[in-house]
């Protein structure tokens, strides 16, 4: 059987930034941009998220809902340096360690005889040597696959841990709420809803080809996972070869105004998330895809050093010319970054602005 340990730093800048600044600890801080109206936060810790206050919200916004709100810069190298010190402590228990992000990790333990192979006890040993090494808490999800075992971590944070038998994965795909299912965003789940589909039993009860017919091949994918299964392999060596957003759109729409008006919303999120990107890596190309409401896909191409948007927009022209009267229900940017590595995989994160 396999064992998935996901592990997760709790509101990982922030907890950072308190660590560096004990003054900070008692009171409600966010990282982020400040002053500049446009600006979002990164993240915020737990007395700030009482408010309300969330990741990816407007600065503005977080101080209207906590005017205490202490806004930190943020400090990249620091926080890099972290990562590399847990990744440190993931491999002393196994070779397949497959990172999210800088705070976030699956590590597949199904063979480590550490802990007398169980899989809890290893989960509390890493969380205990992360915070002896860095002075940060943890908490970690154990389940018999990916998906399970990053719910799971979240449902005991901060500083905990859940755990999800084999036993139990049936009860718990029935009664899971579909909006955990990474992946599904807010606009996939009020369109679940709108077809009456709010829990693991209600997709159980459909049949594949509904789910297909509305939410294309993600719609078998989240079918599986109503049934507890979950069959993606931890993969060491997944690294990101591109940055992206995507916007899935709560309307189709039609016009070149319309989406330019969407290019404008999503590529400052591209700029922020390239700026995060692994900095040993440069800028090789731009790209545009755009998925139209048959679930068809195009993508458009350039070669290009930067994330030019004058580019971009050039780029959706050519990609526009394509959609022969179909209208859009997505749009996403990304680019594509050069390096000598081989065997590499790109990743896309869904931005859903209409979840906030
Ligand atoms: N982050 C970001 N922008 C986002 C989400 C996250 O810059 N939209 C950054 C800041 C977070 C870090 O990535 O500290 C890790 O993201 P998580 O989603 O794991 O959130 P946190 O660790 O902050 O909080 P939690 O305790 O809920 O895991
Ligand atoms: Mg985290």
């Amino acid at each position: 059987m396999v064992k998935i340990i996901h592990i997760d730093m709790d509101c990982f800048y922030a907890q950072v930034e308190m660590r560096d600044n004990p003054a900070l600890a008692n009171k409600p801080i966010a990282v982020g941009g400040d002053s500049d109206r446009r600006s979002v936060i990164a993240t915020c810790n737990y007395q700030a998220r009482e408010f309300g206050v969330r990741s990816a919200m407007a600065t503005a916004r977080a101080k209207q809902l906590c005017p205490k709100l202490v806004l930190v810069p943020g400090r990249m190298s620091v926080y890099q340096q972290v990562s590399v010190q847990i990744r440190a402590i993931f491999a002393q228990y196994s070779s397949l360690v497959e990172p999210l992000s800088l705070d976030e990790a699956y590590i597949d333990v199904t063979d480590c005889q550490q802990c007398l192979g169980s899989a809890t006890l290893i989960a509390q040993e890493i969380r205990q040597k992360i915070f002896e090494v860095t002075g940060l808490t943890a908490s970690a999800g154990i389940a018999p696959n990916k998906f399970m075992a990053k719910i799971a971590s979240d449902l005991n944070k901060p500083n905990g841990q859940f755990v999800i038998t084999p036993n139990n994965v049936d009860q718990f795909a029935l009664n899971l709420p579909l909006k955990k299912i990474p992946g599904v965003g807010g606009v996939t789940e009020k369109k679940l809803k709108a077809l009456g589909l709010t829990m693991g039993r209600d997709v159980r009860a459909v049949d594949e080809s509904f789910m297909v017919k509305h939410f294309g091949k993600f719609g078998l994918a989240i079918r599986e996972r109503c049934f507890g299964i979950d069959l993606r392999p931890i993969d060491p060596t997944r690294i990101r070869k591109s940055v992206g957003v995507e916007i899935t759109l709560a309307i189709d729409i039609d016009t070149t105004d319309q989406c330019i008006s969407m290019l404008e919303q999503i590529y400052p999120e591209l700029l922020k998330r390239i700026e995060k990107a692994d900095s040993t890596k440069v800028i090789a190309k731009q790209g545009i895809k755009i998925k139209f409401n048959d679930f068809q896909s195009t993508t458009v191409e350039r070669i290009s050093s930067e994330a030019n948007y004058p580019l971009f927009l050039t780029l959706l022209d050519e990609a526009l010319t394509r959609s022969k009267g179909r209208s859009i229900r997505l749009i996403g940017l990304n680019v594509g970054l050069h390096s000598e590595e081989l065997n590499q995989q790109s990743t896309t994160e869904q931005l859903d602005l209409f979840a906030q």
